[in-house]
């Protein structure tokens, strides 16, 4: 398998956890390294990631993750309780489709570009949209019978997988996390895995020396 993505993107990121997690080995191509036109020709959206699996494409985080699951179900990333299955698909999704894309680069860009929105109104845009969803998260996590020491449990899911490059972001964007303890104590509990350290932007050849590195 090849995936194509970058350092820092955050849907990318899930997917490394992921095959990780699953021990599948893959080559990393770093799209920072092909030309924009490149790219579009193996991912028409132009977004990160893209995965390569038995040379067709498949894009879309969400899309590989379900395709990583079927493939090489061990360890598995979602719990057996049909019921459970769904509040983890939730949790996720609430990361995947409500609070990412909000506040995503080329959402910024368009907004200090096109919008004319300068960058103390962007910053509470980015700032407005992590404080809604992760207040959600943090009730979600709070309700939840399943306890941690991950976001569901003794073992990481998709939960998890989110949540990860969703926090290092928020701690980018200098966001106070000091509201939501359980979260923040999910991510620390994926610190310690040896998948989820393997897949820290800083392992990566194309992560920058002036980005704040995953692990401390
Ligand atoms: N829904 C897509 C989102 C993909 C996406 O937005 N990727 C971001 C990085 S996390 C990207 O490529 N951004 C480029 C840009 O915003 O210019 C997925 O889950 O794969």
């Amino acid at each position: 398998m090849r995936l194509f993505s970058q350092a820092r993107n955050s849907a990318g990121w899930r997917v490394r956890i992921a095959l990780h997690l699953k021990a599948i080995p893959f080559d990393y191509v770093a799209v920072s390294g092909l030309a924009a036109e490149e790219y579009r020709r193996i991912n028409p959206q132009g977004l990160m990631p893209a995965l390569e699996a038995g040379g067709r494409i498949v894009a879309q985080s969400g899309a590989i993750l379900e395709l990583l699951e079927e493939i090489h179900p061990d360890p598995p990333l979602l719990p057996a309780d049909p019921v459970a299955r769904a509040q983890v698909r939730a949790f996720a999704g609430l990361i995947a489709a409500d609070l990412h894309p909000l506040n995503n680069n080329r959402v910024r860009r368009y907004l200090a570009g096109p919008m004319g929105r300068s960058p103390a109104e962007i910053d509470g845009w980015y700032a407005h949209w992590v404080a809604v969803g992760l207040a959600s998260l943090e009730e979600t996590l709070a309700r939840s019978p399943a306890g941690g020491p991950f976001c569901f449990g003794a073992h990481p899911t998709l939960a998890d997988l989110h949540l990860v490059p969703q926090l290092y972001n928020c701690r980018r964007f200098a966001c106070d996390l000091a509201l939501y303890p359980r979260l923040v104590a999910a991510d620390a509990a994926c610190r310690e895995v040896a998948a989820f350290r393997a897949a820290a932007p800083e392992r990566l050849p194309d992560f920058s020396g002036t980005d704040p590195a995953w692990i401390a």
